[in-house]
């Protein structure tokens, strides 16, 4: 099959001819009809975190299933499917609690040792699977337990976003901050992911849905998406912003989908007492945030750290398909173009502009 290669850190993608192998266990083999391109794989390409050349990232998939594995009992071939980057196991007590990102054998969705690659290059050479899914390519081995099932009549495209920016946004009001309606929030950052935490607050029929970023156009973006209240944080200082807009008080949920020290620190001095910081911007990782114990105490304020939106990604993107169907979750402007898979290097060059959300490939020719 064709896929697109990191051959080497910072190198970009090179266009290559690659052997998938035949499902075995849990393993689906989905032929992809939709990948996204997501800013954590170019962070990958540029910098190793996890997966190291030679690889094949993308991890934002939705296909249809052409083989499958003997143990699946999920899928037939012939299903649409999406996945998710979560890898989880399904059996252990976080994931039996209900917590299948903090799940404690998430290796269990890969081959076990021993096992031939699931992908390897002309010369018989095993290639990383990024996240476990490899979807720069023309197809996808994918453990089930990573896989939801679409309604034939769900766009590929839009269905792709689901398991990253979506699902991580969204997750965040409806699964971490339980978000009643009437509640007013504040979200920092209008990019990506900040644009599916507002979307995440038209679902949970929040009060006032406060956007704050630098940058006009994506605060027009926000706006689209249905944040009531915007605050321009390059002309006005939003904590003062966000109490003058509160009676004075502050919000009781700030999403921080930035995560530099800057933000960390006026999205905690934005809540109100009972208010909780949730933290979703991965930043510069190195940045800190100081709260002082008996303050937090005092006032019960708290920091809460929210990973892929924190929920069962089943369960969630399915429910994400049927409110998009039912009009209620705005996809169409996350997709913001259509790509072919061999122009994965220039659709990364073209989402530098703040204006192109999700492009997605849905040519694999
Ligand atoms: C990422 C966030 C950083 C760790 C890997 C997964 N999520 C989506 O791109
Ligand atoms: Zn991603």
């Amino acid at each position: 099959m064709k896929a697109m290669v990191v051959r080497e850190l910072g190198g970009g993608w090179v266009e290559e001819e690659l052997q998938i192998a035949d499902p075995i266990g849990q393993e689906v083999l989905v032929e992809l009809k939709a990948s996204g391109l997501c800013g954590s794989d170019h962070m990958e390409m540029s910098n190793e975190v996890q997966y190291p050349p030679p690889a094949v990232l993308g991890h934002e998939i939705a296909g249809v299933v052409s083989a499958v594995g003997p143990n699946v009992t999920e899928f037939a071939v012939g299903d649409h499917v999406a996945a998710c980057l979560v890898q989880y196991c399904g059996k252990c007590e976080q994931c039996l609690d209900g917590e299948p990102g903090l799940c404690r054998s998430p290796q269990l969705t890969l081959r076990p040792e021993g096992e031939a690659p699931r992908l390897t290059d002309a010369n018989g050479d095993a290639v990383t699977q990024g996240m476990a899914l490899g979807g720069f390519a023309q197809q996808s081995l994918v453990h089930e337990n990573m896989l939801v099932k679409l309604p034939n009549d769900m766009p590929f495209a839009q269905a792709a976003v689901l398991g990253c920016g979506v699902i991580t946004g969204t997750g965040a009001v409806l699964n971490a901050a339980k978000v009643k309606p009437g509640e007013d929030v504040v979200i920092i950052g209008a990019g990506g992911v900040g644009l599916n935490v507002v979307s995440g607050a038209v679902l949970a029929s929040a009060g006032k849905i406060i956007s704050v970023d630098l940058n006009a156009e994506s605060l027009e973006a926000a706006k689209s998406f249905g944040a009531t209240h915007t605050v321009n944080s390059s002309e006005t200082d939003p904590v003062e912003a966000i109490k003058e807009l509160t009676g004075g008080y502050g919000v009781r949920t700030v999403f921080d989908v930035v995560g530099i020290g800057v933000t960390a620190r006026q999205g905690y001095d934005m809540l109100d007492a009972g208010g909780t910081l949730y933290q979703i911007g991965m930043g510069s990782g190195t940045d800190t945030l100081d709260t002082v114990p008996m303050q937090n105490a005092f006032n019960r304020k708290a920091v809460q750290g929210v990973f892929m939106g924190s929920g069962v990604p089943k369960r969630d993107m399915a429910m994400l398909v049927e409110q998009y169907q039912a009009g209620r979750l705005n996809l169409d402007d996350i997709v913001s173009g259509e790509l072919k898979l061999t122009d994965v290097n220039k659709g990364y060059e073209m989402i530098r502009d703040p204006k192109v959300n999700r492009l997605v490939i849905t040519d694999f020719s």
